[in-house]
C-alpha cells in the first residue's frame, strides 16, 4: 500500500532530504514549511517521482497549523507517517546572557510547533488506528552542553513528548519513535549563529559530519520496518563524535 508523509521542515537540511528519500521509494509527500519558493522548488523536483502537495505554515501559528492540514486535498488527507523535524537552535550563549526571544523561538518552534502539527494529525490516526510518528531529537535532548540550555531544554521536551506519545497511543496501535543525531551539517549552525555563515562553517571543520542524507537514510530504514516493529528512540552520531563535547578534530 502506497503511504503518505507529511515532513515539516522540509525547505532544508534533514526534512528535505527524508522528502527526497521518501519521493525515491513513492511515498506521496506533503512538503511542509515557511519559505514558499523552496517548497515550490522541491514540489517541482520530486513531483517526477511520486505525488507531492505543499503546505505553507509557520509550526507556531496553532489555527494556521490547523486550518492548513484540515484543508488538505482529499488524496492527501489520509496521513500514515508523520516527520516531527521542523526545529532550530537559536544562539549559543550561557544562560544568563541568553536572548528571550531566541528561547521564545526555541521553545515555540521545537515543542510547542511539534505539538500543534501532532494534534492536527492525531485525530485521523486514532480513528484508523493506524500510524507512525517519528519525532527528530537530537543528542542535546540526551545530554545538556555549555552555553546549550534552552535548545537541549526543548530537544529534552521532545525526549519526554516522544516516551509520552508513545504511551498514550499505544492502545490506539500508533507506532512513536525518535531519531536523535548528532552534528549533521546542513543550515542548522547558519540559523543558530544568525547568518554567520564563517562561524557556522566552523562547527563542521576538522571532522566529517553526518550529512542530511545519512538521517535520511535511517529514517526511511524506520518507517519501511514491517507493522510490528517499532524503532523507538534512535541516537546517531558521526563516528568522530561522542558525546556533544568530546569530538575528535584533526589538529585539536
Ligand atoms: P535546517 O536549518 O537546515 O532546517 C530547519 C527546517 O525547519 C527548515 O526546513 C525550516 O523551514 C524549518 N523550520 C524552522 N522554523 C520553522 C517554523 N517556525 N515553522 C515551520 N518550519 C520551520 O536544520 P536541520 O535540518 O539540521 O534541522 C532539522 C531538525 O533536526 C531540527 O529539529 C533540529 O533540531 C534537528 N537536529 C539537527 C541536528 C544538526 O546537527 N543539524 C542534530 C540533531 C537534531 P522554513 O525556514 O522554510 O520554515
Ligand atoms: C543539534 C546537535 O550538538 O549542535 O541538535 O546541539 S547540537
Amino acid at each position: 500500500m502506497t503511504k503518505t508523509a507529511l515532513v515539516t521542515g522540509a525547505t532544508s537540511g534533514i526534512g528535505k532530504a527524508i522528502a527526497q528519500r521518501f519521493a525515491k521509494e513513492g511515498i506521496h509527500l506533503i512538503l511542509c514549511g515557511r519559505r514558499e519558493s523552496r517548497l515550490q522548488e522541491l514540489k517541482s523536483e520530486l513531483a517526477l517521482l511520486t505525488k507531492v502537495t505543499t503546505l505553507n505554515f509557520d509550526v507556531r501559528d496553532r489555527t494556521l497549523v490547523q486550518e492548513a492540514i484540515m484543508g488538505l486535498p482529499a488524496e492527501f488527507k489520509t496521513i500514515d507517517v508523520l516527520i516531527n523535524n521542523a526545529g532550530n537552535a537559536h544562539g549559543l550563549d550561557p544562560i544568563e546572557a541568553g536572548s528571550l526571544d531566541d528561547w521564545d523561538a526555541m521553545l515555540d518552534i521545537n515543542v510547542k510547533g511539534l505539538l500543534y502539527v501532532s494534534k492536527a494529525i492525531l485525530p485521523g490516526m486514532v480513528e484508523r488506528e493506524q500510524g507512525h510518528i517519528i519525532n527528530i531529537g537530537s543528542t542535546a535532548g540526551k545530554e545538556v552542553y555549555p552555553k546549550g540550555n534552552v535548545y537541549c531544554a526543548s530537544k529534552h521536551a521532545v525526549d519526554a513528548i516522544n516516551k509520552g506519545m508513545r504511551l498514550d497511543l499505544n492502545q490506539y496501535g500508533i507506532r512513536v519513535g525518535a531519531v536523535n543525531p548528532g552534528l549533521v551539517e546542513t543550515e542548522f549552525s547558519k540559523v543558530r549563529f544568525k547568518g554567520d555563515e564563517h562561524r557556522a562553517e566552523g562547527v563542521y571543520q576538522g571532522f566529517e559530519p553526518l550529512k542530511a542524507v545519512d538521517i535520511a537514510d535511517i529514517v526511511y530504514f524506520v518507517v519501511s520496518r514491517p507493522y510490528h516493529v517499532n524503532i523507538a528512540d534512535l541516537v546517531v552520531m558521526p563516528t568522530a563524535q561522542a558525546s556533544s563535547t568530546i569530538v575528535r578534530k584533526k589538529g585539536a
